[in-house]
């Protein structure tokens, strides 16, 4: 007999860490929620890229959730910058904790959704298979899901085994006595070389793009610091949420030629050796937009290099010679540098040798064929949009949400689009640029209250005016053009995926901006949504 489909008021896509936070604010709100998961455990990013060296480089305890004092209180992180099965466990842990394991399902992934106007609700295709009903549709499914792996030709010749990073087997990879490739130096990359180089026998590293690699700085949270963590919760969180861009750092108040040479030198040191993203966010105040200042700092860095890299011709390799600092998304390294002074550990210039193509045994590049026993890709991601374009979107008149986004994403607030009601993005396509899950937890926290307001109002249908999208998308792109960091050759603006449409996929507003502009909507009855109500305007419960 054929059964009834389930029916939610909310269907959370995605257990990362904004879907896990979207199901326990939807819930608390009394919505019958429940969360589709394609993987088969929570995570999301954090359960994918399960390669060793993946951890945290914005600091754990800034990472993780603030909505409650005694969840703050009662997990330890064990290091300034966590590694994934920390992170795994602790978002396990929340998921227990706050008892939503029952209403969320993994191995579920969601193949096509379409939105009928008729009732104003979602229909949503799960597995190619089932049927679920959902009056909201919130796709939390994140930035950094889907896996970029290059259209190298002989792809499927190599007899060897072959891996990205972002689709890490849950079973260990066993890299003792192998011969190894690691094919790309992004943040990914540069987090596994070191632990492949100790355990390899022969790892060679194939780098298209040297990046400005920095030491993360990581180091063990002592029981005075996790002490002092738990007095200071207010201020952590206060300054979070003041801070530009979500981060504990301080801003720094003096620009570079303020200072004499030698206090630059001295400065850049300091620099040097502060945690992450410091080197950013507490730099010069003009470190990003003056090409002098820039310059000086990169050299510091590059000299810093070829102090730690003994072979010459490698250390120049490794040294970026087509961007400036912070003008791609930097990467965070421990023992990165230093592994290239392996002896079994050799670098590869895409430049210079580009791969020709795999062949049975290895890879083939101008210079002839490395034998390999494993191949590792590291090449990224389709950044911002990937997971939303492949969940075949349908909204009103069966618009294709690809269609809608064909010149790139169109958004408001990077939580809605227009001619989709109900249909929501927290954590997607101009949600955040900076400490991710404090922008996403605000896209969250707004969604909700969003969707408090219509069911109280008596609302059915929630719908994002064009005209307000419009001037969102327009004045994003703009800032994106003006702002002093990331370029165009950067990922976010989609250019490392063949024909993506070469947008911003930032928020590039940044994140007091967008608390204003919540302040303001939520002020005003969340003009400019509109609303409208449905026959049927009874929300289900589970
Ligand atoms: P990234 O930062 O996008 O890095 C991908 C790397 O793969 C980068 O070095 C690319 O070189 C390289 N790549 C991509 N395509 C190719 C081809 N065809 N041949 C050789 N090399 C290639 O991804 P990550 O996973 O490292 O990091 C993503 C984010 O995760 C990171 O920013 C953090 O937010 C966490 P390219 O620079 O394009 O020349």
């Amino acid at each position: 007999m054929p059964t009834t489909p389930p029916r939610y008021d909310v269907l959370v896509v995605g257990a990362g860490i904004t879907g896990i936070y979207q199901l326990y604010r939807a819930r608390e709100a009394g919505f019958g929620a429940y969360l589709v998961e394609s993987g088969e455990g929570v995570g999301g990013t954090w359960f994918w890229n399960r390669y060793p060296g993946a951890r945290f480089d914005s600091e754990s305890y800034t990472y993780g959730y603030l909505f409650s004092k005694e969840l703050f209180d009662e997990w330890e992180w064990r290091e300034h910058f966590a590694e994934q099965p920390d992170i795994e466990r602790y978002l396990n842990h929340v998921v227990d904790r706050f008892k939503l394991r029952d209403d969320i399902r993994c191995g579920a992934e969601v193949t096509a959704a379409s939105y009928d106007d008729a009732v104003g609700s979602w229909q949503v295709t799960v597995n190619d298979s089932e049927t679920i009903h959902a009056r909201f549709l919130v796709s939390a499914t994140g930035v950094l899901s889907v896996p970029f792996v290059p259209d190298v030709p002989g792809r499927d010749e190599f007899a060897g085994q072959q891996v990205h990073t972002a689709r890490w087997p849950a079973t260990p990879v066993d890299f003792a006595g192998k011969r190894v490739a690691i094919i790309g130096t992004g943040s990914s990359g540069v987090q596994l070389v070191p632990i492949v180089a100790e355990q390899a026998a022969a790892l060679t590293v194939y780098q298209r793009t040297a990046n400005w690699c920095t030491p993360l700085n990581n180091a063990p949270i002592t029981a005075d610091e996790q002490q002092r963590l738990r007095c200071d919760f207010d201020t952590i969180v206060e300054t979070l949420n003041t801070s530009p861009s979500g981060f504990l750092h301080p801003l720094h108040d003096r620009a570079a030629f303020d200072d004499s040479a030698e206090d630059r030198q001295r400065f850049y040191e300091r620099m040097w050796q502060v945690p992450g993203f410091g080197k950013l966010i507490s730099h010069y105040t003009d470190l990003t937009f003056n090409v002098e200042a820039n310059a000086e700092w990169c050299e510091f860095v590059a000299r810093k290099i070829r102090s730690i890299v003994r072979d010459p011709d490698t250390a120049a390799r490794l040294i970026p010679r087509d961007h400036r600092f912070g003008e791609k998304r930097p990467p965070f390294v421990t023992g990165y540098f230093e592994a290239f002074n392996r002896p079994n550990v050799r670098l590869v210039d895409l430049l210079e040798s580009p791969i020709v193509r795999l062949t049975s045994t290895g890879i083939e590049t101008a210079d002839g064929v490395a034998e390999l026993d494993l191949v590792i890709w590291a090449t990224g991601f389709d950044f911002g949009t990937g997971a939303l374009s492949r969940m075949d979107i349908r909204g009103r008149d069966g618009l294709a949400l690809n269609d809608h986004w064909s010149d790139g994403p169109r958004t408001y607030l990077g939580v809605q689009t227009a001619g989709f009601p109900n249909f929501f993005f927290p954590g997607g396509p101009h949600a955040a640029a900076g400490n991710n899950p404090r922008y996403n937890g605000d896209q969250v926290d707004f969604v909700t209250d969003l969707l408090v307001y219509a069911r109280d109002q008596g609302y059915g249908v929630v719908e994002i005016d064009p005209g307000a999208e419009a001037t969102w998308t327009n004045m994003i792109d703009r800032a994106a053009r003006k702002a002093p960091s990331f370029g165009e050759c950067s990922y976010y603006f989609g250019t490392n995926i063949p024909g993506k449409p070469r947008k911003y996929l930032l928020n590039s507003a940044g994140r007091p901006k967008l608390l204003s502009m919540i302040a303001e909507i939520k002020a005003n009855d969340f003009a400019p949504f509109q609303f409208a109500r449905v026959a049927d305007h009874g929300f289900a419960a589970r």
